[in-house]
């Protein structure tokens, strides 16, 4: 569908070439950022395409594959871009879809453009942030081709190139080296887990995801159980309570609805939202819609089966999420975003739209599935008599005054200085290694904790003990920002909270540990950059009395190389294996170390990587901890 308007030929033209000119000016503006974030939002923009056309339901198939030189192709099997001439541009309408910025919703024929990327910024953006781009439309029996280069300038009209009897559209293109400075590698990691997440979101759409940098096979994504598939592989390392996965889909207003869900044995709930297939991570209308309705539906069946005494109050929000795995996932025509990352759904009408979809389909399941009802009301029953012993605990601690600083065990050893931008708490593994941290440590500016045994998965334990635990306790009071609700990070007492293990699996395994802890109590404690890990080096390379010290393999054989022959050298299994003095020379002197920070870039993929290493599948986990730096982004050396 093509759209009236009045501007002349040479006008548009023009206004064309300044548009690609502006997104290739300020490319923040239209892809937030030129990092590795930004490269992925190109191929973001054009699977966001394909996923439009096959939702609308002319194509099943989408196949995304990157090449040895980070080239990437996007081919759907759908009706093939249109390539007539375009009555505005006066050029085809393949060349006005990658030439003029926001042309994409122009030619939805009527769907509306759901999925999200840029925001429907448009393929155009893309053409102009990439060296090269190029596109193949199969079509009524024909294949078309054209080029485009140096920041989106057709080299040629669009052509027919032969005949074909396929249908569908293929972008390929390079990202500009000279707009992505940074790097032009893309992640596997970050392109696979979207994809296979895109699939579980639009059930029955086929797509293939195939890294030709890697030695494997191309993977097929298709999941014809949509959310309910989901669920199930998120609960896949948890013990569900019951087996059904209830689901729900419906439409109404021209909104789409799908809620799934699944309890599971731990007490953590795992509740995540879309619209048009874009996380909001902060919630929004959608998610209020489905807690309200749950909270209703089960607070009503809890006293109409006499879970819930007369006098007792009702079932709180928290006590009906423990260990509740959902997802609602909405389509809309026209989502408006808040918040500060502007992940937030704010269409007030949906919230009354998931309710009236969602609430009698849940009820239903549940008058007809009783036993299911009782498994999950007893549940609950159980987390609000938790929480009401945990508030108790929580009360006792305080007036014990636990969380108070002059009652902190002798463990902490503090440091002097109390500027917190200035102070670091190293969270040390074992009172051996601690003692040499304590006597190697600058007591100016740097506090030592050792922690005494295993760390306590907090995933797996109920408040009241992770509340009783006291490494926990101890820390909590260390740093004195409190947690939860309460968190005030204007009072956190160290700027670096460093954790330094051993760098084995063991060590792995505690430093995830307390990982789990801090995403789950102290989050804006890693969302504010405050979280490291230490580098203790892996070998000491000694030549007549002079001493090198390497973090990694690679840096061993260079030293080998550097010194020529006759050199000892000494693998470090442990942390206790230095002493004090080693211990700041490799690892604690703000001048050598090497120090991790900790970001969490997407809490859900990080939940995800935690569910996994807490649960009990020991295969995934091995894995995980083996090529652990996925969480961390080197920074300070
Ligand atoms: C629009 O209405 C007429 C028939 O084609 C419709 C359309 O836009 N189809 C379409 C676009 N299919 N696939 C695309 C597409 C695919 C990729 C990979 C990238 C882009 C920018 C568009």
């Amino acid at each position: 569908m093509t759209q009236r308007v009045e501007h002349s030929y040479t006008a548009d033209d023009i206004q064309v070439l300044e548009g690609l000119e502006a997104v290739r000016k300020r490319p923040g503006m239209y892809i937030g950022t030129t990092s590795l974030r930004g490269l992925h939002h190109l191929v973001w923009e054009i699977v966001d395409n394909a996923i439009d056309e096959a939702l609308a339901g002319y194509a099943d198939r989408i196949l995304v594959t990157v090449d040895k030189d980070n080239i990437v192709t996007v081919e759907d099997n759908g009706r093939g871009m249109p390539v007539g001439i375009h009555e505005k541009t006066g050029k085809s309408s393949v060349e006005t879809i990658f030439t003029v910025l926001h042309a994409g919703g122009k030619f939805g024929g009527g769907a509306y453009k759901v999925s999200g990327g840029l925001h429907g910024v448009g393929a155009s953006v893309v053409n102009a942030l990439s060296e090269w781009l190029e596109v193949n439309v199969h079509l009524n029996g024909k294949e078309y081709f054209i080029r485009f280069e140096h920041g989106g300038h057709a080299v040629a009209d669009l052509k027919e190139i032969g005949k074909t009897d396929k249908h569908g559209s293929i972008v390929r293109f390079k990202a500009d080296p000279t707009i992505f400075t940074e790097t032009l590698v893309y992640d596997h990691d970050t392109l696979r887990d979207r994809l296979q997440q895109l699939a579980f979101l639009n059930k029955g759409i086929s797509i293939t995801f195939d890294d030709q940098r890697f030695e494997h096979k191309p993977t097929e994504y298709l999941y014809r159980g949509g959310l309910k598939e989901y669920i199930t592989f998120l609960n896949k390392t948890k013990d569900p309570i019951h087996t059904d996965v209830i689901s729900t889909e419906g439409e109404s207003d021209g909104i789409q609805v799908e809620v799934a869900l699944q309890y599971n044995e731990t007490y953590m709930p795992n509740v995540y939202s879309f619209c048009n297939n874009i996380n909001t991570h902060e919630g929004g209308t959608h998610e209020e819609g489905f807690r309200l309705t749950m909270n209703r539906i089960l607070n009503k069946l809890a006293r109409d089966k006499n879970y819930l005494k007369p006098d007792d109050d009702n079932f709180q929000a928290d006590d009906i999420r423990e260990g509740l795995t959902a997802i609602v996932s909405v389509k809309h025509p026209d989502p408006q975003y808040e918040g500060q990352t502007k992940t937030r759904l704010g269409n007030a009408e949906v919230k009354k739209v998931v309710s009236d979809l969602f609430g009698p389909a849940f009820e239903r399941y549940l008058y007809e599935n009783p036993s299911i009802t009782k498994i999950i009301l007893e549940k609950i029953q159980m987390a609000a008599s938790a929480r009401i012993a945990a508030r108790k605990a929580k009360e006792l601690t305080r007036r014990k005054g636990a969380l108070d600083f002059a009652s902190l065990p002798g463990k902490l050893a503090d440091c002097s200085n109390r500027n917190p931008e200035l102070c670091e708490i190293y969270l040390v593994e074992g009172d051996s290694a601690g003692g040499s941290a304590k006597s190697g440590r600058d007591r100016e500016f740097q506090a030592i904790l050792p922690l005494r045994g295993k760390v306590i998965n907090v995933e797996k334990a109920r408040l009241t003990k992770i509340y009783d635990n006291n490494e926990i306790r101890t820390m909590f009071t260390a740093f004195g920002c409190g947690f939860g609700e309460e968190l005030d990070l204007s009072k956190l007492r160290y700027h670096k909270i460093v954790i330094m293990t051993d760098a084995d699996v063991d060590g792995a395994h505690i430093r995830t540990l307390l990982l789990t802890f801090f995403y789950r109590f102290l989050r804006p404690v890693i969302e504010g950059g405050y979280v490291y890990f230490a580098q203790p080096p892996l070998y000491r390379i000694s030549k007549n009395k002079v001493d090198k010290y390497c973090y990694s393999d690679a840096e061993l054989e260079a030293a080998k190389k550097e010194l020529g022959d006759k050199f000892s050298i000494q693998r470090y299994k442990g942390l206790g294996e230095m002493d004090a003095q080693q211990l700041w020379e490799t690892t604690m002197d703000p001048k050598v170390r090497i120090l991790n920070q900790v970001t969490i870039d997407n809490a859900m993929e990080a939940d995800m990587v935690f569910d996994m290493l807490m649960g009990d599948e020991v295969e995934p986990r091995r894995n995980f901890i083996t090529e652990n730096a996925h969480f961390v982004k080197n920074l300070d050396i």
